[in-house]
């Protein structure tokens, strides 16, 4: 199965956000294997937003994303990647359609509450970044016989 990355912001946090952003995942039938509460220093955050050195925001970003608590985990399930990618929404929460994650809850481009992994190989760096390999639980969830069809069955 599939597996990514989800940082919680430091806007999601202190917005006391977390509960209902996870509430969606679960109740989309997607499976916590890795949790934790922690605080990004600004190297991993440079190295986390790598890609987007040199822009206009990179600056900004760091600062907002290491400013405050954040709650990062890994989320399993098929094609999970995608699916929260479409969960999330809109980079921008203006931009962002009602019913995402940052068109319910925000309207901002910066504070936009929510991380996603992009693609399989950016999932894999970014699960190794912020977790070892003992800190990602493999567990057949309880749901799975009616979250998932047979054939589409772990
Ligand atoms: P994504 O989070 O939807 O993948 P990216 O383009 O990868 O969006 O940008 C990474 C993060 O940088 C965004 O989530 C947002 O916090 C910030 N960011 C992106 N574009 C802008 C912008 O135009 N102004 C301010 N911040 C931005
Ligand atoms: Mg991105």
């Amino acid at each position: 199965m599939e597996r990514t990355l989800i940082i919680l912001k430091p806007d999601a946090v202190q917005r006391g956000l977390i509960g209902p952003i996870i509430a969606r995942f679960e109740r989309k039938g997607l499976q916590i294997v890795a949790l934790k509460l922690t605080r990004l220093d600004s190297a991993v955050a440079r190295q986390h937003y790598a890609m987007h050195e040199g822009k206009p925001f990179y600056d900004g970003l760091i600062q907002f994303i290491s400013s405050g608590p954040v709650v990062v985990m890994v989320l399993q399930g098929n094609h999970v990647i995608e699916t929260v990618r479409k969960m999330m929404g809109a980079t921008s929460g203006f931009n962002a359609e009602p019913g995402t994650i940052r068109g319910d809850f925000g309207l901002s481009s910066s504070f936009n509450l929510i991380h996603g992994s992009d693609s399989p190989a950016t999932a894999r760096a970014e699960i190794a970044r912020f977790f070892a390999p003992e800190e990602l639980l493999d567990f057949p969830a309880a749901s799975w016989p009616w979250v998932y069809a047979p054939g589409e069955r772990p």
